[in-house]
């Protein structure tokens, strides 16, 4: 089994490039922003409630998101590896999903963390935002999402860097080129576990 965290701010690519990791190695792909605008959209108890916080651009609670990702990893017992997008997104949910993992004797393998200059972030996300029906799509919204990045998930990249799991990708390349980049860091890590 592979397991891997595509890990950056807001608008850095993660579920752009999460679509060709997922098809490349076939990897089970979890996206929570994903999964949190589809109970959104259904209007699920859940989703009501993340609602809440997902349109101020903050994160949803912890204990909300661990959930969902814990029937998840259930539901897909005979996966080759999973490919975490948006996930964790603090300290608390990756303490949870190293503990999930353990339960069934595996473990993260590699972090990629996708670095992205703020203004380039920005610009991003303005422009997903004419097209994508998301809630994250003006200005004030998206400078909060970046503030909530710096102060609960950027540590995250810490905590995996301490385990000796982080590699940093650059992701303002073409998305061609950051695929690439990311590619070659997952097939050294592959070898020695396949
Ligand atoms: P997410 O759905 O995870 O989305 P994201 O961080 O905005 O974007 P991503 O990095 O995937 O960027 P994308 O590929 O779209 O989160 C949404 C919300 O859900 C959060 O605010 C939070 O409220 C909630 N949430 C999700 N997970 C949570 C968790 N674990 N805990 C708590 N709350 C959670 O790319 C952005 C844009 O850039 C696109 O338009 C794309 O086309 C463009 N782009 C991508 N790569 C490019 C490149 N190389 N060059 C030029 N443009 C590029």
């Amino acid at each position: 089994m592979f397991n891997l965290v595509l890990f950056g701010p807001p608008g850095s690519g993660k579920g752009t490039q999460s679509i060709n990791i997922t098809q490349s190695y076939g990897l089970q792909h979890i996206s929570t922003g994903d999964l949190l605008r589809s109970e959104v959209s259904g209007q699920t108890p859940l989703g009501i409630e993340a609602k809440k916080y997902m349109d101020q651009g903050l994160l949803v609670p912890d204990e909300v998101v661990i959930g969902m990702i814990s029937s998840l990893i259930d539901q897909h017992p005979d996966a080759r590896g999973f490919n975490f997008d948006g996930f964790p997104r603090t300290r608390a949910q990756a303490e949870a999903l190293d503990a999930l993992l353990q339960f069934k004797q595996t473990q993260i393998h590699l972090v990629l963390s996708l670095e992205v200059p703020q203004e380039e972030l920005t610009r991003r996300m303005l422009g997903r935002a004419a097209t994508s029906g998301r809630s994250d799509d003006n200005a004030e919204v998206i400078a909060r999402r970046i503030v909530e990045y710096k102060e609960k998930t950027f540590p995250v990249a810490q905590y995996y860097d301490e385990q000796g799991k982080l590699a940093v990708i650059k992701g303002d390349l073409s998305i061609d080129d950051t695929f690439h980049a990311l590619s070659k860091e997952i097939d050294r890590h592959l070898l020695p576990v396949s």
